[in-house]
């Protein structure tokens, strides 16, 4: 990995994912790949070279990978579950012309792809407890069908061409950097903003719904350590089950009044977001990601809600 190209960059995991690359590469081209309205600002924009990515845009991207000798792409561009029910065309559109067109690109000019998966690609029949890696995928959700899409269609163009095609199946992100945008999974982080400014959080998701979630610095490091393993040793490719933490609501609003005691939740359940999250599974079996490219997360729910009310204290107050 030298030169490499984010497509959504400034989306909640492009944001964070392109300053850590640059980090780790300095000498390299780390393209913050945006759409227009989405332009870097600040240190994205400063730190490092950005162009017009558009993923439904084929030529377009050629262009980019070409001009900054790109080697590795990491597609994240995406409508998340909860937009995406409400606009099912285009987010097949984004998420699986958009990923034909990068695995096209990548074929002729040699680049390895990470596109991520998700929890959203598994469905009501899938065995909801320790998910195993290789078992049911019927979701029911716009999202989970691109998102399974995106996971065959990744593989095919690793067995069929050769195109080094890697990724994981991401739980629920948790950051304070960029929020998320209509996802499913979004009110794990929106209820840190709400106890951080003293406010009462309303919860669209109901008390027993258990869920995978992740700290961004851990799925940020899945990203990178997956498309540096050793390919010798990778048995699965597309995608892994990676997972850190599971919870309710209730036990998240409970760790969150540990450390900020008077904080108040109600509840108001959004019928689409709680459709999806009762087909989601509780937890996943991410034995296999721990045994081919030595996966481990480093944060809890404990060490992540720490981490978490004392960023956004410094962001918000
Ligand atoms: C969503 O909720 O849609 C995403 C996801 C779990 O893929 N955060």
């Amino acid at each position: 990995m030298k030169n490499v190209l984010v497509i959504g960059s400034t989306g909640q995991i492009g944001s964070e994912l392109t300053m850590k690359i640059r980090n780790m590469i300095p000498e390299g081209n780390v393209v913050a790949g945006y759409i227009k309205g989405a332009e870097p600002k600040g240190i994205l924009l400063e730190s490092g070279p950005a162009a017009e990515a558009d993923v439904c845009n084929g030529e377009q991207l050629l262009e980019v990978v070409k001009k900054y000798k790109i080697d590795t792409i990491y597609n994240l561009a995406a409508l998340l579950s909860a937009v995406a029910e409400k606009k099912p065309q285009l987010a097949w559109h984004i998420q699986i012309d958009g990923l034909m067109n990068i695995l096209e690109i990548a074929r002729e000019n040699g680049c390895a792809v990470f596109t991520p998966s998700s929890i959203g690609s598994f469905g009501p029949e899938t065995p909801h407890k320790d998910t195993p890696q290789d078992t049911i995928q019927r979701p029911r959700s716009m999202y989970g069908c691109t998102k399974v899409a995106t996971e065959l269609l990744s593989d095919y163009y690793f067995h069929k061409y050769g195109v080094d095609t890697r990724s994981v199946r991401f739980p629920g992100l948790i950051s304070n950097v960029t929020l998320p945008g209509g996802g499913t999974t979004d009110y794990a982080v929106e209820i840190y903003y709400s106890a951080v400014k003293g406010e009462e959080f309303v919860c669209p998701i109901a008390a027993g719904t258990f869920m995978d979630m992740m700290y961004m610095p851990d799925a940020l490091k899945a990203a990178v350590d997956i498309m540096n393993a050793d390919p010798s040793r990778l048995v699965h490719r597309n995608s892994f089950n990676i997972a850190s933490m599971s919870f309710d609501p209730e036990i998240l609003l409970h760790k969150i009044q540990e450390h900020i005691p008077g904080f108040k939740m109600r509840y108001e359940v959004d019928p689409v977001r709680q459709a999806i999250a009762d087909s989601w599974p509780d937890k996943m079996d991410d034995s296999c990601a721990r045994a081919e490219w030595d996966w481990k997360p480093s944060f809890d729910l404990e060490s992540m809600t720490v981490d978490m009310i004392d960023a956004l204290r410094k962001k918000l107050l």
